[in-house]
């Protein structure tokens, strides 16, 4: 079986990476870090008896996305699963004084990426008649919060697309399924706060937030269920935190 994780540098990506190669799993992983890509993959080799190909393109590049899918060979054109899990958010800023630019990096990141990898790869995986994408969404992608307008709207998207894109696949067999995380401690908030380390910890404070590993489980359940099963849709959250914005804080 082989396993297209994007974003395996970091975070969720790189903890689903481990349990997957864990489970026998091929591993093509891709992010823009190659030295991290290089490391993750002699890592994983080294530890787990499976072939691991590294892909480092930006995910907001059409033509590098499209050159990183052709560059694989027949074999590992056999995609099984794809993650779709690379993405950020850029800044917390009201409406009236959000930057453009980290919209056009949030837009370009959550949405045009993973549009352009799975306009790719889903036709990879209609060829074979079988597959199973796992998006990866957030609690912000079914609620909104102060500040957080244009991330919430990019994982509003990628709701939207997870549905949309499972009526699509429908007729060629292939599975299509999403998971919404609240707050996971990852680089995330270092990536949103522009490297703040300080302002970025203060998010996790006095909760006992997700961990990347306990995302990579579900996925792992996710895309272990029977052939005739689908899981639409997790929403999966840290005891601490009700909803987007009910924290709990000790
Ligand atoms: P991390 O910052 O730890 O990891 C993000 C990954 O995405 C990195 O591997 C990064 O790789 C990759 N990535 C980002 N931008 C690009 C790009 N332009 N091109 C290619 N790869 C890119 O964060 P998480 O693990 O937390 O995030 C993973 C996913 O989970 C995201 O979609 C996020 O929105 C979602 N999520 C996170 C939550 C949280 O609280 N942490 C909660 C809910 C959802 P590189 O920098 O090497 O390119
Ligand atoms: C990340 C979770 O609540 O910071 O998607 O938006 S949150």
């Amino acid at each position: 079986m082989t396993i297209l994780i994007t974003g395996a540098t970091s975070g969720i990506g790189r903890s689903s990476a481990f349990l997957f190669a864990k489970n026998g799993y091929n591993l093509i992983i891709t992010g823009r870090r190659v030295e991290r890509l290089q490391t993750l993959k002699e890592k994983l080799e080294k530890e787990f008896r499976i072939t691991v190909c590294t892909l480092c393109f930006d995910i907001r590049n059409a033509n590098e996305v499209e050159q990183a899918i052709n560059s694989l060979n027949s074999e590992q054109k056999k995609i099984d699963i794809l993650i779709n899990n690379a993405g950020l958010a850029a800044g917390l800023s009201s409406i009236q004084s959000g930057k453009i630019n980290h919209w056009e990096q949030m837009i370009d990141t959550n949405i045009k990426g993973l549009l352009y990898i799975t306009r790719l790869v889903s036709n990879l995986m209609i060829e074979q008649n079988s597959g199973h994408i796992i998006n990866i969404g957030s609690i912000a992608g079914k609620e909104a919060y102060a500040n957080g307008n244009v991330y919430c709207a990019t994982k509003h998207a990628v709701d939207a697309l997870n549905k949309s894109m499972r009526i699509d696949l429908l007729p060629h067999g292939i599975k299509v399924s999403s998971i919404n995380p609240g707050m996971v401690e990852t680089e995330f908030s270092i990536v949103r706060f522009e490297g703040d380390t300080d302002r970025a910890k203060k998010v996790y404070e006095g909760i006992e937030p997700l961990k990347p590993d306990d995302i990579a489980e579900t996925i792992y359940w996710i895309a272990t269920r029977p052939k005739h099963v689908n899981i639409n849709d997790i929403i999966i959250m840290p005891l601490m935190q009700a909803n987007s914005t009910t924290v709990l804080r000790k």
